[in-house]
């Protein structure tokens, strides 16, 4: 499995060397989280912020994860383009395939999010169109929240339908992809797994030793 660590539980203070960091060491994706205090009771990162990693990034690839109404109306903000993975959610847009459209044409990968009491049969309609799925196992919104019940049996179900269309499409995990439950996701058939204060990001860690363990947990 692929690593896409969330750059909303790093060092705030220091964000630029805590992404060349993850670069470096070879980490597939760094997730950026983007809230309209509105689809979700938060804010974290900004979109001008989310510009800005494009400029420090030699290897590792932006995994956009917007949560928030109306998402086109960042894009441009955003900077989206070629080798981006944006993920926007079911929940939050009625004209969902001409989100997904406009996200193809600027050349990135389309992904749809799905929140925790949304069922994986809403995907169907989108299957032939995005690249992937972004499947949450918290209530989206902040770091640190506990998995959703059943969350296991839904990477499962999920799978299973993206299988049953076409070999390919991306399964992504976000929300307590913890120590303890990582390899478990793996399993059920996530093939991407958002890092953040349950894993990678617990306090004290050497971050080169716990990418190395958290690779070797998703293998
Ligand atoms: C939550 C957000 C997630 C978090 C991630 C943090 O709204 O979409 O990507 O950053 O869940 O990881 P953890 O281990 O604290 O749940
Ligand atoms: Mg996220």
């Amino acid at each position: 499995g692929m690593l896409s660590p969330s750059l909303m539980c790093a060092d705030a203070l220091n964000l630029q060397s805590e992404i060349e960091a993850l670069d470096k060491l070879g980490v597939e994706y760094i997730h950026l989280d983007f809230m309209d205090n509105h689809f979700v009771p938060n804010i974290t990162l900004s979109a001008d912020l989310i510009k800005a990693v494009k400029s420090v990034l030699v290897n590792m690839k932006r995994d956009i994860h917007i949560m928030a109404y109306q998402p086109e109306q960042f894009f441009d903000r955003m900077d989206i383009g070629q080798g981006d993975i944006v993920a926007v959610h079911y929940e939050a847009c009625d004209n969902l395939h001409e989100v997904i459209t406009d996200i193809r044409q600027r050349g990135a990968s389309p992904f749809v999010a799905i929140s925790p009491d949304t069922k994986p049969e809403v995907l169907e309609d989108f299957l032939d169109e995005i690249d992937g799925v972004l499947l949450m196992t918290v209530y989206p919104g902040f770091a640190g929240r506990p998995i959703v019940e059943g969350s296991f049996d839904k990477i499962k179900a999920v799978r299973k339908l993206l299988d049953s269309r076409r070999e390919g499409i991306l399964l992504e995990v976000d929300g307590h992809v913890s120590w303890d439950l990582c390899a478990e996701m793996r399993a059920c058939g996530g093939d991407m797994f958002v890092a953040g204060s349950s894993s990678l990001y617990q306090k004290g860690l050497d971050l080169a030793e716990a990418v190395e363990r958290m690779r070797a947990l998703i293998s």
